[in-house]
């Protein structure tokens, strides 16, 4: 995958329908503060087009972004944002569920996990979710330029344990640093793009 532009085309808030477009979506779900943002911009080749923050719970809303007229990056907001009250966190929760059995165009969930953690309640519950929609989870396992060398078998071993991720799911280790990983990513988005 090549990108040759990039533009935030639509912002969808807790009040707002989700909107069918006519490209083919893939979607980013994960934990705030997990890299999501941060990975959309290393893909899209860009520094910031996507918000990111050091402070949890920095997108809030669903942010499509079009690339090369060809697909949507979809954004979700993060979710087990801790500091959240009980009726936002519960918002973001319809968001995500609503975006997730609403969408026609979506055809895949990259599901973001820290690689230096075991994958949290909130993980598995999307992991789930993600299941149950009928899609296959791609999981990017984040934030790899902080851990050694030698521990990324063991951690990746014990998010596929985690999830009890069958031997075809894909995990791919990414750091928004080193951009390592995102050839990877490209090739499984030239296989999308492919089978759309
Ligand atoms: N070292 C390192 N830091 C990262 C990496 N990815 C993200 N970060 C940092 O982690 C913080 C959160 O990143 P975001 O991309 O904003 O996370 P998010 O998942 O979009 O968060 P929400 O929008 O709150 O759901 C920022 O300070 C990033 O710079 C990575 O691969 N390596
Ligand atoms: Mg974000």
């Amino acid at each position: 995958m090549v990108i040759k532009n990039v533009s935030l085309e639509m912002v969808c808030g807790v009040t707002s329908k989700i909107p069918q477009g006519s490209l083919p979506e893939v979607a980013f779900a994960g934990k705030s503060n997990v890299g999501k943002s941060s990975l959309i911009n290393g893909l899209m080749n860009r520094k910031s087009l996507a918000r990111t923050s050091s402070q949890p719970g920095k997108t809030q809303t669903i942010n499509y972004y079009n690339i090369n007229n060809e697909i949507y990056f979809v954004d979700l907001p993060g979710y087990g944002y801790a500091t959240a009250n009980e009726k936002v966190k519960a918002q973001w929760g319809k968001m995500i569920e609503d975006y997730l059995h609403q969408s026609k165009q979506l055809r895949a969930v990259f599901l973001l996990v820290d690689i230096r953690h075991a994958p949290s309640e909130n993980d598995r519950i999307m992991y789930d979710w993600i299941l149950r929609q009928g899609y296959e989870p791609i999981i990017i396992a984040t934030k790899l330029d902080k851990i050694k060398r030698s521990q990324i078998a063991k951690q990746v071993k014990t998010i596929r344990d985690t999830f009890q991720a069958d031997k075809d799911t894909v995990v791919i280790p990414y750091s928004a640093l080193s951009k390592q990983g995102r050839e990877e990513i490209y090739e499984l988005l030239d296989g999308i793009l492919m089978k759309s």
